[in-house]
C-alpha cells in the first residue's frame, strides 16, 4: 500500500496525469540498478559520411526492404528481429543531427556533451517536422512492420525520440502491451538507433521466444520500487530464458512485438544512446475499455479517441500500404 491514500502499489487503474517525459522519468525509476557500475568508456566514433539531401532520404526510405519467410517466421516465434542495413550511414547521420538539434531545443542540453543520467524523450515530432515525418511515416519501416505482423495495413501509434544519457541506469524489464491501450496484439515497434550501440551503451535486449511472457504473468506490476523488474529477472533466470543482448551496427534496426519482453542495461559510454522508436499497429484496432496509467498520456497520440473507440485519428495515418486511402 502507498501510505498517502491507501491505494495498493499494484493498482494502476488511474489515468496518467503528467506528460510523456514525466512518464519516462517514472518508468526508468522502476529499474533495479544495484549492480556495480563500470567506469564510462568512449563511444565508437561516428562515421564521416556525406549527408544526403531530404529528397535523397525520402527516396531511400520509400524503397522496400523485402523480408524472407524465414525472417517473418523468426519474428513470430521470437517476438523480435534485428535487421541490418535498414538505413544508410548518411540517412542515419542526417537523422542524428536533427534529433540532437530537437533534444537541445527542448531540454537545453547537448545530449552528447556533459549531460548526465537522464532518459530524455520527445514524441509526436513528425507532426511539424517534415524531415522527421519522412522517417516516421517511412514506407520502408511500415512495410517491414506490416510484413512482420502479417497485416494488410498498419497505422502509426506514435514516434518516440529516446536519448539515454551517459550513466543513465537500466530500462526495466517489460513488454509494451500495457503501454499501448490497443485491443490487438498486432503491434510492433521499430527501434532505430542513430549510432552504433556497443554493449557498454545498453542495446535493447530481448527475452525469447515470444511466449516467455507467460512465465511472468504472475509477477505483479508495482508502480513504485523495483519489485517488478527484479521479479521478472528472477523468473527468467530460474527458467534459463534466453536473452539476446547484442550490439547494434550502424543502420541496424530492431522490431519488437508488444508481447516481447525487453530491457536495456545502463549507458556506460560517454555519448547518449539516441534512438527513434516508432510504433505501428494493424488497422482496425480499438482502444481498450479501461486504459491505465501505464499507457501514459496516450490521448495525446489519438486526439478525440476514447476508450472502446476505433483507434483512428488524424495523428494515426496508414503508413503501409502507401496507396491505401485513410478511412476517416
Ligand atoms: O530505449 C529503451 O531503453 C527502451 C525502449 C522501449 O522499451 C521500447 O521502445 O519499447
Amino acid at each position: 500500500m502507498s501510505r498517502d491514500n491507501e491505494i495498493p502499489d499494484s493498482d494502476v487503474s488511474q489515468a496518467w496525469d503528467q506528460d510523456n517525459q514525466a512518464w519516462w522519468d517514472w518508468y526508468v525509476s522502476l529499474a533495479d540498478n544495484t549492480a556495480e557500475p563500470y567506469p564510462l568508456e568512449p563511444a565508437p566514433p561516428l562515421p564521416d559520411v556525406a549527408i544526403p539531401s531530404e529528397s535523397e532520404v525520402i527516396e531511400e526510405l520509400a524503397a522496400p526492404y523485402p523480408l524472407t519467410d524465414e525472417q517473418v517466421e523468426r519474428f513470430q516465434k521470437n517476438g523480435y528481429i534485428k535487421l541490418k542495413n535498414v538505413f544508410s550511414a548518411g540517412a542515419l547521420m542526417k537523422l542524428r543531427r536533427e534529433l540532437i538539434r530537437l533534444l537541445q531545443a527542448e531540454f537545453g542540453v547537448d545530449p552528447d556533451q556533459g549531460a548526465r543520467d537522464r532518459f530524455l524523450s520527445l514524441e509526436m515530432i513528425w507532426l511539424d517536422n517534415p524531415l522527421l515525418k519522412a522517417y516516421v511515416l517511412s514506407p520502408r519501416l511500415a512495410q517491414i512492420a506490416a510484413q512482420l505482423i502479417q497485416s494488410d495495413a498498419v497505422r502509426l501509434y506514435h514516434d518516440n525520440v529516446l536519448a539515454k544519457q551517459p550513466e543513465c541506469g537500466r530500462t526495466p524489464w517489460h513488454f509494451d502491451d500495457h503501454h499501448f491501450p490497443l485491443d490487438t496484439n498486432d503491434v510492433v515497434t521499430a527501434w532505430a538507433p542513430v549510432q552504433a550501440i556497443p554493449l557498454a551503451m545498453g542495446p535493447l535486449a530481448f527475452a525469447y521466444p515470444l511466449d516467455v511472457h507467460r512465465l511472468v504473468n504472475a509477477v505483479t506490476f508495482e508502480k513504485s520500487g523495483t519489485g517488478y523488474d527484479r521479479g521478472v529477472a528472477e523468473v527468467f533466470a530460474r527458467n534459463n530464458v534466453a536473452v539476446d543482448q547484442t550490439p547494434f551496427e550502424l543502420g541496424e534496426v530492431s522490431f519488437h512485438h508488444n508481447l516481447s519482453f525487453h530491457t536495456a542495461s545502463r549507458n556506460l559510454t560517454d555519448r547518449s544512446r539516441i534512438v527513434l522508436a516508432n510504433t505501428y499497429y494493424g488497422d482496425g484496432a480499438r482502444i481498450v475499455n479501461s486504459p491505465t496509467m501505464v499507457s501514459g498520456d496516450w490521448q495525446k497520440f489519438m486526439p478525440g479517441v476514447g476508450p472502446g473507440d476505433l483507434a483512428v485519428s488524424e495523428f494515426n495515418p496508414i503508413c503501409w500500404p502507401p496507396e491505401r486511402p485513410d478511412h476517416e
